[in-house]
């Protein structure tokens, strides 16, 4: 078996999908590899670790061939809300880094894994239960990176027989790393400060909805899309995949239950709000579930009780 490359390992989803790949195929089969270098701030990575800067043909080129490499994880990317304060940026990383990724697992014949996002809908998109296929016109630099990704995805699985497959992630909440510049890290946030202060300032209004998903899910998905039999794959790229969905006042009540004293008060940010206001407020996820039964294990009563355990420990264990 070729090695598996993952770009972005030191972020949110990077940090556990490696440690997961590893655990299923081999340690010295997964190569993690981020533009920064592995630092004591950083998370640790047991096992091989390169880096690699996206918008560095040659560096990626250097990688798969150095390593073998038959499948790469494409995860480096700004997220929305950094990515609308530096959009010149985000599309030299996003859709720059992207292209070559796709350049270079063209060349040498690698399956690719992108992550899109809700972030790839707009304001005209119909915003519940958005469909699988329906109107993309996002109006933030992320949304036009992830939009212009997955078509950029299709065309080259289509021209060039590239295994290029792809799930629109909804927010992702999860204890290892926190994310970085989202629109929904409040759903990430709001457990450390529960968990620290028993209080929490959201930046998003009291009844903003929006679909989220526990990592162990995220995991899950990512592995079990990237093993599919191609045979069922209709969409192949850019699946709508959701587990739950709340808004920040319901996910207050549910941390309530866990810490009666928790209290949440709002100060908005009207940049993050605008961006989730132009986002659907749910999605359907029927064509995963179709087409490779996606199947969620986590809804909002069993990840927040998970999240205080977990996070809870860590933080008392390194406060
Ligand atoms: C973000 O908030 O930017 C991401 C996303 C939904 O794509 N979590």
């Amino acid at each position: 078996m070729r090695r598996i490359l993952v770009t972005g390992a030191l972020g949110q989803i990077g940090t556990e999908l490696v440690p997961a790949l590893r655990r299923r195929y081999g340690a010295d089969r997964v190569v993690a590899s981020d533009y920064r270098t592995m630092a004591a701030d950083l998370p640790a990575t047991e096992g091989i670790f390169e880096q690699v800067d996206c918008t560095r043909i040659e560096q990626i080129q250097e990688a798969v061939r150095r390593y073998d490499v038959g499948a790469i994880y494409h995860l480096a990317a700004l997220l929305s809300a950094l990515a609308e304060e530096k959009p010149q940026v985000a599309w030299d990383l996003n859709m720059g880094g992207l292209y070559r990724v796709l350049e270079v697992a063209r060349q040498y014949r690698c399956q690719v894994f992108l992550p899109s996002s809700i972030g790839a809908f707009g304001p005209t998109t119909p915003p519940d239960n958005t469909p699988q296929d329906t109107i993309q016109r996002p109006t933030t630099i992320y949304g036009v990176t992830k939009v212009a990704g997955e078509l950029l995805s299709d065309y080259y699985a289509r021209r060039f027989g590239l295994d290029a497959r792809g799930l629109r992630l909804p927010g992702i909440i999860s204890h290892t790393a926190p994310p970085g510049g989202g629109t929904t890290d409040y759903a990430v946030d709001i457990f450390y400060q529960a968990i620290r202060y028993r209080h929490y300032t959201c930046f998003l209004g009291p009844d903003t909805g929006l679909d989220m998903m526990y990592m162990p899910d995220t995991i899950d998905a990512i592995i079990r899309l990237m093993e599919a039999d191609p045979a069922r794959l209709i969409h192949r790229n850019a699946f709508n995949v959701t587990a739950m969905n709340f808004t920040p006042e319901r996910l207050a009540e549910e941390i309530r239950k866990h810490i009666p004293e928790f209290a949440i008060d709002y100060e908005v940010d009207p940049g993050r709000q605008a961006i989730a206001d132009s986002w659907p407020r749910s999605i359907d996820d029927s064509a995963a579930r179709a087409e490779w039964d996606w199947s969620p294990s986590y809804d909002l009563e069993s990840m927040t009780r998970d999240m205080l355990e977990k996070l809870g420990r860590r933080l008392r264990a390194a406060p």
